[in-house]
């Protein structure tokens, strides 16, 4: 079994049963007048990561291992809303609004596309979210289940929400997680620098860190 370098200690991982889970990384959060930056947010530290969370990409491209997006986005109709999502931060504007990108938050507009370097390729899995996990009213238990996967890279943003929630519901599943540490990234430093601490805390209670590189050379 091939073995990652990784806190709190070495991961290994069956090939043929791992994934990669990229959260998020959609305009609404990365770029300028999206959701994140209407919601008062300096943006530029989440697309600085768009690079390494391509090389990432790139790697288990290259491996030839599943691939799923995630993006949180919600119907036109915001029936998947629940009210209390929608009221919550009292900005200027607020999920289903039309902002410079579009209706904030909805699939299908401009500012719910992955960021361009980002877009998934034929074969990969677009899963659109509801919720901050992945799991959550989403059919990815489900296609993970089918295709025998046990094992679960992540990266994305933002860590402390969608990153951390997601691979928490995965880590109560049964799946052994590990979030590349520098292809993830926080509004807030300090949430990040605490998420990677508590995630890898005794003994792994939630899962591993490991850097960018390290995970694709384990990949080749
Ligand atoms: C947030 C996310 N922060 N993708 N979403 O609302 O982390």
């Amino acid at each position: 079994m091939p073995v990652i370098t990784a806190q709190p200690y070495e991961y290994s991982f069956p090939t043929g049963k791992i994934a990669l889970v990229v959260i998020d990384m959609q305009r609404d959060f990365v770029e300028e007048g999206g959701f994140g930056s209407v919601l008062g947010n300096d943006v530029r530290p989440l697309a600085a990561i768009v690079p390494t969370v391509r090389r990432l990409l790139d790697g288990f491209r290259a491996a030839k291992l599943p691939i799923i997006h995630t993006r949180e986005g919600h119907r036109p109709d915001l029936t998947d809303c629940p009210p209390s999502k929608r009221a919550r931060g009292k900005g200027a504007l607020g999920i289903g609004d039309k902002g410079p990108m579009g209706r904030i938050l909805i699939d299908g507009e401009p500012g719910n596309d992955l960021v361009p370097a980002l877009v998934a390729l034929p074969g990969e899995t677009v899963i659109v979210k509801p919720g901050k996990g992945a799991f959550y009213a989403t059919r990815l238990g489900h296609l993970l289940e089918t295709q025998g996967i046990s094992h679960l890279v992540f990266a994305g943003v933002t860590t402390e929400v969608c990153v951390q929630t997601t691979m928490r519901e995965a880590n109560d599943r049964g799946y052994e997680c590990l979030l590349a540490e520098d292809a993830t990234e926080s509004y807030f430093p300090e949430f990040k620098a605490a998420t990677l601490a508590m995630i890898r805390a005794q003994g792994g209670i939630v899962g591993w860190t490991a850097p960018t590189d390290t995970i694709v050379k384990a990949l080749r």
